[in-house]
């Protein structure tokens, strides 16, 4: 049994996919988040057909979701990354494609630099793909001119 060690906080993540089914891998990840022990989910965004962001391959499917945990965010980070091998992620180098990224964006207010983890994602802001989905659950969270300036990055609602 998992003992929970952590008070309950709301954590961000954002999903990513464009190898095989990515928009199969997508949502099954997000009902995969949803069942990780002392979590649950609060809001999941649609999902969006993006556009490679200084990364090559075929487009992406995007989504963020929010969940409610008692993971502190090192656990949290650990069950991400085995759903990530679970779907058969390979690492061949830095933004190779990928059939699932589960990328954690925020961990309630915490801020996080260790190497294995760094909260605030550091390129969060920079990011169509995350900032479009994470405004859609979370308005209060994205401002007008955040989204303004990834404005010309192609992002398309799927779901
Ligand atoms: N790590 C550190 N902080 C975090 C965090 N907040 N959440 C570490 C998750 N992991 C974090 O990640 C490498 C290491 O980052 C992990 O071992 C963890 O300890 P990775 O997923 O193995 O490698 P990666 O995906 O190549 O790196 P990363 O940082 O996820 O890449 P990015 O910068 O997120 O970019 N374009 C579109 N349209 N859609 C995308 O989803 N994704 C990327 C990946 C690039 N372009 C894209 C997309
Ligand atoms: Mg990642």
């Amino acid at each position: 049994m998992t003992v929970p060690d952590h008070p309950e906080v709301v954590a961000w993540i954002a999903l990513g996919a464009n190898l095989g089914d990515a928009q199969a891998s997508v949502l099954a990840a997000i009902q995969a988040i949803a069942r990780l022990p002392s979590t649950r989910l609060i809001a999941a965004s649609s999902t969006y057909r993006t556009a490679p962001f200084e990364a090559t391959g075929p487009d992406f499917v995007n989504a963020v979701v929010a969940v409610s945990t008692r993971l502190n965010a090192l656990a949290l980070l650990q069950h991400l990354q085995q759903l990530e091998n679970g779907a058969g992620r390979r690492r061949p180098h830095r933004n190779a494609p990928r059939t699932l990224d589960l990328d954690i964006l925020l961990y309630g207010d915490a801020s996080i630099a260790s190497p294995t983890l760094q909260v605030p994602h550091p390129r969060l802001w920079e990011r169509a793909f995350v900032l479009v989905p994470l405004a859609e659950i979370a308005p209060d969270k994205v401002s007008r001119a955040q989204l303004g300036a990834v404005a010309s990055q192609g992002i398309e609602r799927l779901t």
